[in-house]
């Protein structure tokens, strides 16, 4: 490619670091640059890139550690030899929820960037409150059970904004900020969400809401297409409706829109081109799925410390313990998402379990882990008729479904449909599949609804299963992932290391300059992705036989999860 041909930019601004990822035209990656929040800030009293108070449950980060963070990648960059002058379009993947309170001089300040300082030296005094709640945070229980309520119950606010109320979402954190904060909350002249504060930054006036990323607030109405009015009044407290749609802002509907040049600032003090264009920075899992050029009916399993599912779909189908978004760039279709809070560490639970009972210490602990849950039959079953073996595992508090942690062991008999709750002729061997069982089993109930069938009379099904994060390297999992998920062309790993956020955005930079009037980002990137470099076939996705029988455990599934949580409810163990 010609040393003059355009350069985007995406950046990830997530809990621990921000990110900033250079990509060409045909979406290769050029440049990357890294600021670790806790390693290389400075004046800053954060670990793992927050603060707490852990009297009131809160979570929160220091917003101009971020503009110190900024600074930071910028330079990185520039040292690297990045030309500025090619770039021509930015975006942004943003942490979700956590929300940036301006204060009244903010748009001045803004406007008025001096090229000569850094931007933590100068905008410091932008903000109204220093801090910016953030995803972990959970102090809004009183607010929560307000939001739910508002519109009757759980059931009806998810139906309306895609979610039921959750601590972490902006609108209880907003109404609990004018409760805590309220002098603070009436200095505020606009309020942001990480993703729309990146763009302001770079626009040099406070940026709109992306269309995808108000759906982490509770407060949008996701089918109307506007705020939630009813929403909007419970949120704005004992202060005026009206005041709090102004510091909110409008949400224009297009994911590519130009929002506007970066500011002279950016030309001046790195060499950006003046027509270098802002394009909606969205939140991090919307982010995500545009890291490769999913398709409706594609799936993407994100196996960190917690699992998250995402997909792309024309349905919308929302439910209390599932989250729907507006698609970040496709009118039409939505982001459909589960949040567990579980996920890697109960699979190492029962890794270590299992090591201990083999007395082993093996140089890779999952070697073991592997070979006995593939060696073991599914769902535990010692012939086809035998009663099948399931459970739940949580280390921590899970909330798909919301229930405190602990442990549950049943067997199910689907000729019957009995289940008994045993822990009878378990070994610590049959939990090495049963885990992994549970969990993606767990995925198949909450998200077969939105699938289809592919056609020659198969069932419905994704069409892949994309594997993302630390346990997506490990092939009992990929096997097992495949057999009950199917996926009829197969499942795949999505190496992009630790960058598809980042990724995201600077495709969704790219399709949002480069799009033909019309065109979609699935066409747009799916054209210019090279599937080689990026993916690889790492197991069978639908099995014949064998995705029927889980379709059996999932009916067992579904029935001890509503015991498991009657029982609890009985016992008065319910968990908000
Ligand atoms: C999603 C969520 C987190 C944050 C931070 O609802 O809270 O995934 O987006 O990554």
């Amino acid at each position: 490619m010609a040393s003059d041909s355009p350069l985007y930019i995406g950046f990830d601004l997530s809990t621990q670091q921000l990110k900033g990822l250079v990509v060409n035209s045909d979406l290769k990656v050029i440049y990357v640059a890294k600021f670790d929040f806790d390693a290389d800030s400075h004046g800053f009293p954060i670990k793992k890139g927050v603060l707490n108070n852990e009297a009131e449950h809160e979570v929160f980060a220091p917003v101009a550690l971020w503009l110190q963070a900024l600074d930071g990648v910028l330079e990185s960059l520039r040292k690297q030899g990045l030309d500025f002058r090619r770039v021509k379009g930015i975006s942004g993947a943003g942490q979700q929820h956590g929300s940036v309170y301006w204060g009244q001089d903010a748009e001045k300040l803004l406007a008025n960037l001096d090229p000569k300082k850094s931007l933590e030296a100068q905008l410091e005094g932008a903000f109204s409150h220093p801090y910016s709640p953030n995803w972990q945070d959970s102090s809004t229980q009183k607010e929560c059970d307000e939001f739910d309520a508002a519109l009757g119950d759980p059931e009806h606010l998810a139906q309306v904004t895609g979610s039921k109320a959750h601590h972490r979402f902006t609108g209880p954190q907003i109404l609990r900020f004018t409760r805590k904060h309220p002098e603070v909350y009436q200095k505020t002249s606009r309020i942001s969400l990480v993703s729309s504060f990146l763009a302001s930054l770079f626009l040099g006036h406070v940026a709109p809401f992306d269309i995808s990323d108000v759906c982490g607030m509770n407060l949008w109405n996701i089918k109307k297409g506007v705020y939630d009015d009813r929403l909007v009044q419970l949120c704005s407290g004992v202060f005026e409706v009206e005041e709090l749609k102004r510091k909110l802002g409008e949400v224009p509907e297009d994911g590519g829109l130009h929002l506007g040049h970066v500011h002279a600032y950016f030309v001046e003090r790195f060499g950006f081109s003046p027509d270098c264009t802002v394009i909606p920075a969205t939140g991090d899992n919307p982010a995500t799925i545009l890291s490769l050029p999913l398709r409706p009916s594609d799936a993407m399993v994100s196996l960190g410390t917690s699992t998250t599912f995402l997909m792309s779909t024309p349905s919308y189908a929302p439910d209390p313990a599932t989250h729907f978004f507006n698609h970040p760039t496709t009118p039409g279709l939505y982001m459909f998402m589960l949040c567990y809070k579980n996920g890697g560490l109960a699979r190492e639970y029962v890794r270590d379990a299992l090591n201990e009972s083999l007395k082993d210490t093996p140089a890779q602990p999952w070697a073991n882990f592997d070979q006995v849950a593939l060696q073991s039959p599914p769902l535990g079953q010692r012939d086809s008729t035998g009663p099948m073996k399931m459970g739940l595992f949580f280390p921590r508090d899970e909330i798909v479904p919301n229930i405190r942690k602990g442990q549950w062991r049943f067997t199910y008999d689907p000729s019957t449909g009995s289940l008994q709750e045993t822990t009878d002729g378990w070994t610590t061997q049959d939990e090495a599949r049963a885990i992994v069982e549970s969990q993606m089993i767990s995925l198949r109930l909450r998200s077969r609804e939105l699938t289809q069938s592919p056609g020659n009379g198969l069932p419905a099904q994704p069409r892949r299963v994309y594997l993302v994060g630390g346990g997506s390297k490990n092939k009992a999992i990929a096997k097992i992932a495949g057999e009950i998920l199917g996926g009829v062309e197969g499942v795949y790993q999505l190496d992009v290391s630790d960058n598809a956020c980042a990724l995201g955005a600077a495709y969704k930079a790219v399709w949002g300059i480069e799009r033909q009037p019309g065109q979609t980002f699935e066409s747009l990137v799916g054209q210019r992705w090279n599937e080689d470099q990026f993916v690889e076939r790492i197991a069978d996705g639908y099995q014949k036989g064998v995705f029927e029988k889980y379709g059996q455990a999932v009916e067992g599934f579904e029935k001890m999860e509503q015991q498991v949580l009657k029982q609890e409810a009985e016992k008065g163990n319910s968990k908000k």
